[in-house]
């Protein structure tokens, strides 16, 4: 199998790096059936950063074996909870160790920024496995009380083999919001990263090799998304299916199980979040987390506040101070210090959220600010603002995925609710009121799984995460995630009632 080596020398971080890109299935690295390989792109230049082993159908098949004979013999109920949490731990402190070699891989081959990466994505990643490495020995069923002569009790058995397409925009910490639940729960696991990002997720395969993992239990096949996606999606010995992504590919495998097996599904799509800042607001900190609402992470997060709704009375002054913050948005390398944006993903994002921008002119926004390519080479583009909006606009209602905000003066409470609602996604909102009456009734009237009160983008490995609407089914992180990957079986015992 292919490995990749590199050699860090940016101002933030130089070190090395060096770990196999094949496929990993039943603890060792392979290369794909087909013999055939994906070139991975460096986003910050546009250039070829390493070539990785494709997976296909019969390399799905084959790590869906191993991950049922694992199951079957060392993990799952063969496994006794405490060593499971005791792996998880081990796997936690693992990526504690590599946490700037993680980082740095995770900049380099998404363009996020090394700072951004290492305080969020990998620290968040092994808090997220810290969390569930506590659950496995936590898990209990209930007993329930119905007649003197019964007993009646629950388990919450694992499911068995699960599937986990993830994306591209936080590649390791969505390998760890699906792989720590359903590794806690007993589960045996084939995960299927986004073709554009695979290699911390490869990184990641090493150091489950290294934990002492049995073999099978964690098997990840990189892969095009209508091959080995598909493949995860209608497999016949693949039980549950966890799949983040775009709204589109979410109903795709969403019709994929129902056509085969019925698996489970939990999805987590896109958003266009709403962000209301009424005129009483703390006007500072909403243009501090307005902007961090929209351009954290080039723009590129599912609950980006994409739709800035600013109350008439300061709305000038709003505008006026988050174009200020916009411009000061330092766009280029990800390895540069105090640079605060890197490029997006691919040269395909990039091609679409410049297709938005041209969209925004043409149905007549006024492009406020920001709105070219910043530079001459990689997918760097500015941060963006477009004013003058119409409800119906394409930029006020599709997700673009990159760092392009609208901002919509109102006057009416009850009306800007409406409009924060008229959208097909329901994934996050946010309010900004110093009123507390204010804050927590509109926050309790938006139709979204998360609602931030005076604040953006607060996630927690405690406190679960999903949405309401076409942005999703089921929730994960906390303790509701654990649902997701457990059976629940009602076991009656008869103590002496006779036929
Ligand atoms: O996502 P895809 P793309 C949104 C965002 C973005 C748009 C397109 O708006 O602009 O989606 O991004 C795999 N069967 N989000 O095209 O295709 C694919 O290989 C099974 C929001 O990159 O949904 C990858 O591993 N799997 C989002 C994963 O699905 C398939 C994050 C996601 O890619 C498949 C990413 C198929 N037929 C994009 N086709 C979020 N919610 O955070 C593709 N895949």
């Amino acid at each position: 199998p292919p490995t990749f080596s590199h050699e860090f020398t940016g101002a933030l971080f130089q070190g090395k790096t060096s770990f196999s890109t094949g496929l990993f299935i039943d603890g060792e690295f392979r290369v794909g059936s087909e013999g055939k390989t994906i070139d991975v792109i460096n986003p910050s230049t546009g250039a070829v950063l390493t070539t990785i082993a494709e997976g296909a159908k019969p390399d799905v098949d084959a790590a869906v074996k191993a991950a049922q004979t694992a199951f079957d013999t060392t993990w799952g109920l063969n496994c006794p909870a405490a060593e499971r949490a005791e792996l998880i731990g081990k796997l936690a402190r693992l990526m504690e160790r590599d946490t700037d070699e993680l980082s740095a891989i995770e900049a380099l081959d998404n363009g996020k920024t090394f700072t951004w990466a290492r305080d969020v994505d990998i620290t968040f990643a092994i808090q997220t496995f810290k969390y569930y490495a506590g659950w496995a020995d936590k898990l209990t069923g209930q007993v329930l009380e119905t007649d003197e002569r019964k007993l009646v009790y629950t388990r919450h058995e694992p499911i068995g083999v699960v599937g986990q397409i993830i994306p591209w925009n936080f590649p390791l910490l969505m390998f760890a919001w699906k792989v720590a639940p359903a590794l806690a729960t007993g589960n045996t696991i084939v995960l299927k990263p986004s073709e554009f990002t695979p290699l911390t997720a490869l990184r990641m395969c090493a150091l489950i090799q290294e934990a002492g993992f049995p073999k099978g239990v964690v098997n990840v096949v990189v892969g095009y998304g209508p091959i080995v996606g598909q493949a995860i999606a209608e497999h016949m010995d693949i039980q549950k299916l966890a799949f983040t992504g775009s709204t589109l590919v979410g109903r795709k495998v969403m019709a994929a199980a129902a056509a085969s097996n019925l698996k489970n599904v939990t999805l987590e799509l896109g958003g266009k979040s709403p962000n209301i800042v009424f005129d009483d607001a703390d006007l500072e900190q909403a243009v501090n987390w307005a902007a961090h609402g929209i351009f954290w992470n080039h723009g590129q997060a599912c609950c980006a506040g994409s739709r800035i709704y600013v109350q008439a009375g300061i709305y000038d002054e709003f505008l006026a101070a988050l174009t200020e913050k916009t411009l000061g948005i330092k766009v280029g390398d990800p390895f540069a210090e105090g640079v605060d944006q890197g490029p997006q993903v691919s040269q395909l994002q990039y091609d679409r959220i410049m297709g938005y921008i041209d969209a925004g002119k043409k149905e007549g926004a006024t492009l406020h600010t920001g709105g070219s390519r910043h530079g001459t080479e990689g997918y760097f583009i500015q941060p963006t603002i477009f004013t003058d909006t119409k409800p119906n606009m394409r930029i006020v209602q599709e997700e673009i995925f990159g760092p392009v905000g609208v901002v919509i003066k109102f006057t009416d409470e009850a009306d800007v609710i409406r409009q924060a609602n008229d959208t097909m996604y329901g994934l996050a909102a946010a309010v900004f009121s110093q009123d507390i009456n204010r804050a927590l009734t509109t926050a309790h009237k938006l139709q979204a799984g998360t609602a931030w009160v005076n604040c953006f983008n607060q996630l927690h490995a405690n406190v679960p995460f999903g949405g309401f609407k076409q942005s999703g089914i089921g929730r994960e992180l906390g303790e509701y995630a654990l649902h997701n990957y457990t059976n629940v079986k009602a076991v009656h015992v008869n103590l002496g009632h006779r036929m």
